[in-house]
């Protein structure tokens, strides 16, 4: 995993600091800790992912608490000769509201150039938001807990190596047959 340093983690959950509150100041809503799964499968997913990860991080209101390893994942539910996916998760301390957060998601992979011909089409950047602290949002536009989290390794996995405790041994039993590999760490660029 590629845990942030002491400071870093500190930093990360202490009051979010007031110049980056913006105008909510006092009123600031209570930070919430989120999960979101990044995935790529298409260009350079690896430097995708590490730069969707330091844009995480760069959010307003928003802390990176960790970051999992890269891991090579068979892609799922997909098109026959699907390229595989790099799969991670990230760990993210947030005022953001969970549908502001979800807006701030689609607008980076707006940015790393996403684009959706058809359902489960190869993608540049994908940015689920897995949890939002113990929220359950059923919306047109947003399902959180993700409705698919639990059936895929590519997402477990990760989750399990930065969050144990949200991840039983029997939910990782239960994919294990998916394959996913850890590929190393995912370098970015730690926030200063
Ligand atoms: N939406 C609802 N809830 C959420 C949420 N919690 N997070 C809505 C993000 N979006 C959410 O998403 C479609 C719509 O879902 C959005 O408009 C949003 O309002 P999308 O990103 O356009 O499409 P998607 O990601 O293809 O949809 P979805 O349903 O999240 O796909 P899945 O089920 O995540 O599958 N195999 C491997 N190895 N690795 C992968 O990363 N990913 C998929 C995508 C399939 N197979 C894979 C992988
Ligand atoms: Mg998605």
């Amino acid at each position: 995993m590629a845990a942030l340093s002491r400071s870093q983690q500190v930093a990360a959950t202490e009051a979010v600091d007031p110049e980056r509150s913006g105008s909510l100041g006092h009123f600031a809503p209570a930070p919430v800790l989120a999960f979101v799964g990044l995935g790529a499968n298409l260009g350079n997913a690896p430097a995708t992912l590490a730069w969707a990860v330091q844009a995480l991080a760069a959010l307003p209101l928003t802390h990176l608490v960790a970051a999992s390893s890269l891991y090579q994942t068979a892609p799922q539910d997909c098109e026959p000769d699907s390229p595989d996916y790099f799969n991670a998760v990230a760990q993210l301390q947030t005022q953001l509201s969970a549908p502001d957060l979800l807006t701030a998601l689609q607008e980076l992979e707006h940015q790393a150039g996403r684009q959706r011909p058809y359902r489960n089409a190869p993608r540049t950047l994908d940015l689920d938001l897995l949890l939002y602290g113990e929220a359950h949002i059923d919306s047109a536009q947003l399902t959180v807990p993700h409705p698919r989290m639990h059936q895929r390794a590519f997402v477990l996995q990760p989750l399990a190596e930065i969050a144990p405790l949200r991840v039983s041994a029997q939910q990782l039993q239960d994919v294990a047959n998916q394959g996913v590999h850890q590929a190393g760490p995912l370098n970015f660029l730690q926030p200063s």
